[in-house]
């Protein structure tokens, strides 16, 4: 029987840590707004729902306005998982105590119904200080790169106007890079959304907490690096004893051992590289970044089935 890892080894900080200067600027951007805003909806990864939130937001942007908490990708996650997750979460000090699942990739999704009832119903609720007399109301929406910032605008978009895509959506960390102008969803009552770029802690101490960031593509994978993301992919798996890898990478048996998995994932899918030797002579080698991307992508694609990565955190 094989004998894996109970433990990832501590990696470079440098890698886990992005704060381009675009985050700077829309941290900045975001306080300058703050007075125009009646409410803060967070979202996060449904993922790690424990991993990653960036903490200085309680400080900079949420602390004393109405504050949900959306989880969104819960497709990616299995459903009888959210009640922990809720009670773990509400176990928490100073914390939102409204947390919403949502699929913005689902209209009919209950969370997604339930987002503007709850803001409403919380602003109603709340001194609105310089804005009362305001018949409008304007939320922003926070969280960390590639969490469904602006795909959850689109959506309520689409949902309450019929409208289309406001606000550019993609698969990698960092697409909407400045606090963009509202846009309005609702016109009774009437809403604005101001979408923001996403944010990271400008140092990320907590390692596992960094890799979990990149395994969910909050980070980019060209900075971190997809062998070192597959091998923490791979510790993962192991450790839950999810062993759907093995067919994927060509493999005989389960491994621990990140270099054998690539390679023979790389002699699997038939890709190899060639490399310039000193000398001026050609090698070839597996193309072991290939592989890693490749499992990386069946990841996140749910080929491993849905998969909560904090749940240790939880149970
Ligand atoms: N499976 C799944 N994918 C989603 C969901 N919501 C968004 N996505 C995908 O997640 C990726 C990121 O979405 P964006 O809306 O661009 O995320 P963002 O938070 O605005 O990202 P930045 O602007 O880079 O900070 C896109 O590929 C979306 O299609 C969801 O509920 N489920
Ligand atoms: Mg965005």
């Amino acid at each position: 029987m094989n004998r894996f890892r109970t433990s990832f080894p501590t990696v470079n900080r440098e890698l886990l840590n992005w704060f381009p200067g675009h985050m700077g600027k829309g941290i900045k951007q975001m306080q300058q707004k703050l007075k125009l805003v009646d409410c803060v909806i967070e979202i996060h990864d449904a993922r790690i729902p424990l991993s990653g939130r960036n903490s200085e937001f309680r400080y900079t942007i949420s602390g004393v306005k109405p504050h949900v908490l959306v989880l969104n990708k819960k497709d990616m996650i299995e459903r009888r998982s959210q009640r922990a997750i809720v009670d773990r979460l509400l176990r928490e000090e100073n914390d939102s105590k409204h947390v919403l699942f949502t699929n913005c990739k689902d209209q009919s999704c209950d969370g997604i119904r339930k987002v503007m009832p709850l803001a409403q119903e919380l602003i109603l609720a709340s001194n609105r200080y310089n804005r009362v007399d305001q018949k409008e109301y304007c939320i922003m929406i926070i969280g960390v790169p590639n969490v469904g910032k602006s795909s959850l605008i689109n959506v309520l978009r689409n949902r309450h106007l019929n409208k289309r895509a406001a606000s550019q959506v993609g698969a990698v960390a960092g697409i909407t890079r400045s606090v963009l102008n509202k846009i309005k969803i609702c016109d009774d009552p009437l809403v604005y959304l101001l979408d923001t770029p996403g944010i990271l802690k400008p140092n990320i101490a907590d390692n596992e907490m960094g890799l979990r960031l990149a395994l969910v593509s909050c980070l980019q994978d060209h900075l971190v690096g997809e062998e070192l993301i597959a091998d923490y992919l791979l510790y993962l798996m192991n450790k839950r004893n999810n062993f759907k890898y093995v067919e994927l990478m060509g493999l005989k048996e389960p491994s621990d051992n990140v270099a054998e998995v690539l390679i023979t994932g790389a002699q699997h899918l038939n890709r190899s590289i060639r490399l310039r030797n000193y000398d001026g002579t050609m090698l070839v080698r597996p193309d072991t970044k290939l592989a890693a991307k490749h499992m990386i992508k069946a990841f996140r694609n749910g080929v491993f089935g849905k998969i909560l990565i904090d749940s240790d955190k939880i149970d």
